[in-house]
């Protein structure tokens, strides 16, 4: 079976973050997640509601915020302050994206370095890039992990990342490239802006597809025996869904899985791994704030 089962790894990463969880409890210090989110995105409210879900199952105490789509960002700022003094809660969580008139990097900027469990901040992003100690974006992480659990050889293959967003292109790729024992791998990134993804993606031995459209990478731009990572989280209308839509990855799953050796579904590839790493910053920063009591 060439099909990367996200769910059971994730719940493998859970395990063993409630195990952690556990013995900070032993020594009184319950982990705390703030959730914040702004306006009524389907989509925004089903991953808010799973990583709440995923709280309460490791041990962590969970601070939910909902805020209407009209509140302005000061409103939000107030709460962020708030749960920076708060030291019952060591991680804090704004689900992007937020409705246009707020200032989505000032809100980041705002989140005190030690609680963004999101790796957003600025200075955070600033010490992944230099290899220093500092929590990963859990999205990218979650491949990483994903590809070290798997098994996948990854030092002096070609990687290749199709997207240069913040939360997922461009912090894979700078992971992709560190040294060992980091994974050590040939990174090229493409994006928007790429004249001939196919030619990239053939000599793939790794893809990442984070382009966010569906369809993006079908079996003829995909090598025999390439590991394919789909992040894309798409929702295609179809009623004769209760829900009124299925989601689809960017790959064209039934084409591209014949041909890879190793592929992710979606769902139940990278999204889940997603939460289980959120969890697991989570934990490892009210650990740093144990140690600092
Ligand atoms: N601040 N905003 C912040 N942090 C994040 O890490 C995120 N992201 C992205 C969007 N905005 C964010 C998420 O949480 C994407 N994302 C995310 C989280 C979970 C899942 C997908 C994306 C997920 O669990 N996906 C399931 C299916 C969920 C469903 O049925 O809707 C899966 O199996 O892929």
């Amino acid at each position: 079976m060439n099909i990367i089962d996200g769910k059971k790894i994730s719940s493998e990463i859970r395990a063993e973050a409630a195990k952690k969880a556990s013995l900070l409890a032993g020594r009184g210090v319950i982990p705390g997640l703030a959730v914040i989110l702004v306006g009524d995105n389907p989509a925004s409210i089903s991953y808010v509601t799973a990583k709440e879900k995923a709280c309460a199952e490791v041990g962590i105490r969970s601070f939910p915020v909902r805020l209407p789509r009209e509140a302005s960002q000061e409103e939000l700022l107030g709460h962020i302050s708030a749960f920076n003094s708060n030291p019952d809660v060591h991680g804090i969580l704004v689900q992007l994206p937020l409705p246009e008139h707020i200032d989505e990097s000032a809100v980041i900027s705002a989140i005190s370095p030690e609680k963004d469990v999101d790796g957003f901040h600025p200075a955070n992003v600033g010490k992944m890039l230099l290899g220093e100690d500092a929590p990963l974006p859990c999205t990218p992480h979650g491949i990483i992990e994903l590809l070290v659990r798997c098994g996948v050889e990854t030092s002096g293959k070609h990687a290749v990342v199709i997207g240069r967003s913040n939360i997922v292109g461009k912090p894979v790729a700078c992971l992709l490239m560190r040294r060992k024992p980091g994974p050590n791998a040939t990174v090229t990134v493409c994006h928007t802006g790429t004249k001939n993804l196919a030619e990239y993606t053939r000599c793939a031995d790794i893809v990442i597809a984070a382009a966010g459209r569906p369809g993006t990478v079908t079996a003829d731009m995909i090598k025999d025996g390439a590991v394919v990572i789909d992040v894309g989280v798409n929702r295609i209308p179809d009623q004769s869904r209760k829900s009124g839509f299925r989601l689809v990855g960017d790959v064209d799953f039934q084409s591209v899985a014949p041909k890879a050796s190793l592929i992710t579904p979606v769902p139940g590839g990278v999204g889940p791994m997603t939460i289980a790493m959120l969890m697991d910053n989570t934990v490892k920063s009210a650990e740093r704030a144990a140690r600092l009591n």
